[in-house]
C-alpha cells in the first residue's frame, strides 16, 4: 500500500472503495463511461468516479505517475484486490472490466473465433485510429500553423474510417454488419464502443459532404449506437466536472 499512494494522493482515490474511474469527458474517457454505464444497466455494477482537469496537468504530478507513469487518463483502479489493480490504456480498461463484470457475455464474446475478431477490431482502432485522430484534432485546432499535418492526418483518418465502412458494408463478401465483431450482423460489444466514443463526431469533423457520403454504413452504425440509453448518459453530465466539482481531483 504504501508505495502504491503517496502522501499528497487526494483522499477520495485513497479511500476509494471498489472500482473506482479517475477520467475526463475525452474520447477515450467516454468510451469506459459508456462500458460502466451499460455493465450498470445490465448487472447493477457499481463504480465511483474522479475527474480529472486536463488543463490544470493533474496527470503529470508524482501522486498520479505512481498510478499511470504514462500520466493520462483514463485509469481504473480495482481496489477489491489487494493491494489495488491499477489498469491504464482505456482498451485494456474495456477488457478489463468485460471480464470482470460481463459474465454472460453481453459486451463480448465466448466463442474464441468471435473473441479473436472483437480482439482485431478493438486494436485495429487502438493503434491505427485513435492515435491519428488526436493528431488531426490537435492540428485542426492549429491549421494555420501546420496545414500539411491537419492533410496528411485528416487522409489517415478518412483512410481508417474507410476500412470500418468496408467492414459494415460487406463490400468484399458477406452480408452488411450492424456491428464491428460477432457473427452474421454482429453484435454490439467493446469493440464498437472502442471507436464509437472518437467517430461519434463523424459529422462534425471537417469532412466534405463528399467525403462523409463514401461512408454511409458507418454513419449509420453511428446512429446506431447513439440511440443506446448507457452510451447517452457515458457522454454527459455525470462526468463533467463544471456539473459536479465536487468530483474534481486537484492537489497543491
Ligand atoms: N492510449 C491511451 C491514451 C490516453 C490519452 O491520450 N488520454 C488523453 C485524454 S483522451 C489525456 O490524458 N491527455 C492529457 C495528457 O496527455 O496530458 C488510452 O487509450 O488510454
Amino acid at each position: 500500500m504504501s508505495s502504491f499512494y503517496a502522501a499528497e494522493t487526494p483522499e477520495r482515490v485513497k479511500k476509494a472503495q471498489g472500482l473506482h474511474l479517475i477520467t475526463s469527458l475525452t474520447p477515450n474517457g467516454r468510451k469506459v463511461h459508456i462500458l460502466l454505464e451499460e455493465l450498470k444497466d445490465a448487472y447493477d455494477l457499481g463504480w465511483t468516479t474522479s475527474l480529472i482537469d486536463l488543463d490544470k496537468n493533474e496527470q503529470k504530478k508524482d501522486w498520479f505517475l505512481r498510478l499511470n507513469p504514462d500520466g493520462r487518463i483514463p485509469i481504473l483502479v480495482d481496489n477489491n484486490i489487494c493491494p489495488p489493480h491499477v489498469v491504464m490504456e482505456s482498451s485494456a480498461e474495456l477488457l478489463y472490466l468485460v471480464n470482470l463484470a460481463d459474465e454472460n457475455n453481453l459486451f463480448w464474446f465466448s466463442d474464441p473465433i468471435d473473441q479473436s475478431e472483437a480482439f482485431q477490431w478493438l486494436i485495429f482502432w487502438h493503434a491505427s485510429g485513435q492515435p491519428n485522430q488526436a493528431q488531426y484534432n490537435f492540428f485542426r485546432n492549429n491549421a494555420d500553423q501546420s496545414p500539411h499535418a491537419v492533410d496528411r492526418f485528416k487522409r489517415e483518418v478518412l483512410r481508417v474510417y474507410g476500412v470500418l465502412e468496408i467492414r459494415l458494408s460487406g463490400r468484399y463478401g458477406g452480408a452488411t454488419r450492424e456491428y464491428l465483431a460477432g457473427q452474421g450482423k454482429g453484435k454490439y460489444s467493446i469493440a464498437d464502443i472502442n471507436a464509437w466514443a472518437w467517430i461519434r463526431n463523424i459529422r462534425h469533423i471537417g469532412f466534405s459532404e463528399n467525403e462523409l457520403a463514401q461512408l454511409p454504413h458507418l454513419q449509420q452504425w453511428v446512429d446506431r449506437i447513439a440511440a443506446r440509453p448507457a452510451v447517452e448518459r457515458g457522454l454527459g453530465e455525470w462526468y463533467d466536472e463544471d456539473v459536479h466539482p465536487e468530483l474534481l481531483l486537484e492537489t497543491a
